[in-house]
Order: structure tokens, then C-alpha cells, then sequence
């Protein structure tokens, strides 16, 4: 397919929802705040996927399926090392609605992740197993997208993962910072940040 250039290019607005703006059950601080400018931002593209984090009760990335284990501590599961949430973004919960402030009408796909009971999904593109895709790539390629900005929450867990494997999986990448917020766990968002920028993901501000 040929096209122009806006064609060949989407925005990937990640997990803006209820649970992760301030008052849900996994408030990223100030998390709103993206609201309006993701909302400006997706005017300039012809393309949007939203995602949509989207776990069945009793979740493995939840704290409260882990006797004796607490919220923010992490633990070794098959596929690696996760770190422990409060119980948010439950299959058909208020908390997992995409934030009512969101207008986009115009977006073509919802995708969403973590539905797996017992894997976690922070990248749009493949579970934290490292392995099993979403099949965003797929669908991005069979639409002749070739680059993706992306927003939204959390800078230094969803999108930062789902960017990362955006340059993985042959895609030009770019984030837009003013439209993203991060949790800040250990210094997880300076860790992000600095990951994305050695992988080639253009960082704007
Ligand atoms: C996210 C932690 C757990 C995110 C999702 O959207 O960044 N973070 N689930
Ligand atoms: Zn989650």
C-alpha cells in the first residue's frame, strides 16, 4: 500500500485509565494530567491504537495472589522477575475503563493485554514472558505502519516496554513525553528513559 507519509505511522495512546489516574486502585501521580494533550496529540495522526491493561481476577501480577507478599515487592515467576501491583484493571471494572476524559473517536483498534492469568503484559506487543505476542505487530504491519509514537501511562512500565519492543520488532519509534507520566519505582523512570534513548526511540518533550 502506498500512501503519504501520515499513512505509514500511527500513536499508540497506552493504558489511560481509570485505575492508573489519581483515585484509582494504581494511581500514576498526576496520570489525568495526560488527558487533554493525548486527546490534542491524536489529531495529528490518521492512525490510533489505544490499549487497554485487561486482567481476570486474582491476577499473578497481583499482590493479593501471593499470600504474605505486598503491593510494589517483587518476585521471581517463571518467565523472570515481576513486580507486584495492587489489584487493578480487572476484566469489566470501572478501574479498566479507558478514562471517560479520552476523545478519540477515531481510533481504530483497542488492544488488550494481560489477560493471561498467570503471565503480566506491560508491552502493547508481547507478554512479559518475553515471548507471546499481542498481535499488534502483526496488525500494524498488515496496515503498512512503519513508525509509532507513542503516550500515555506508565512512562517507565508500559511504555517504556511496549517502545522497546516497538525497535525490537523493526519499527521506527518515537515517545511523547509531555503526554506520558511515570510511577517511579527505584528509579525505574531514569532507568526507562535511558534505555530508550540507547535503542534508538526519539524521546520529545
Ligand atoms: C502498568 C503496572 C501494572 C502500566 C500496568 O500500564 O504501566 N503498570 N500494569
Ligand atoms: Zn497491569
Amino acid at each position: 500500500m502506498t500512501g503519504s507519509a501520515n499513512d505509514r505511522e500511527a500513536l499508540i495512546v497506552v493504558d489511560v485509565q481509570r485505575d492508573f489516574c489519581p483515585g484509582g486502585a494504581l494511581a500514576v501521580p498526576d496520570g489525568d494530567a495526560v488527558v487533554p494533550t493525548v486527546n490534542r496529540l491524536a489529531w495529528r495522526f490518521a492512525h490510533v491504537v489505544l490499549t487497554q491493561d485487561w486482567h481476570p481476577k486474582g491476577h499473578a501480577s497481583f499482590a493479593s495472589a501471593h499470600p504474605g507478599r505486598r503491593p510494589f515487592e517483587t518476585i521471581e515467576m517463571p518467565y523472570g522477575a515481576q513486580t507486584l501491583w495492587p489489584d487493578h484493571c480487572v476484566q469489566g471494572s470501572a478501574g479498566a475503563a479507558l478514562h471517560p476524559g479520552l476523545d478519540i473517536p477515531h481510533a481504530e483498534l483497542v488492544i488488550r493485554k494481560g489477560c493471561h492469568p498467570a503471565i503480566d503484559s506491560y508491552s502493547a506487543f508481547r507478554e512479559n514472558d518475553r515471548k507471546t505476542p499481542t498481535g499488534l505487530a502483526g496488525y500494524l504491519r498488515e496496515r503498512g505502519i512503519a513508525r509509532v509514537t507513542l503516550c500515555g501511562l506508565a512512562t517507565d512500565f508500559c511504555v517504556v516496554y511496549s517502545a522497546l519492543d516497538a525497535r525490537e520488532l523493526g519499527f521506527a519509534a518515537a515517545v511523547a513525553l509531555e503526554a506520558c507520566r511515570g510511577i517511579d519505582l527505584d528509579g525505574s523512570l531514569a532507568r526507562a528513559l535511558e534505555a530508550m534513548a540507547e535503542a534508538g526511540v526519539e524521546l520529545h518533550t
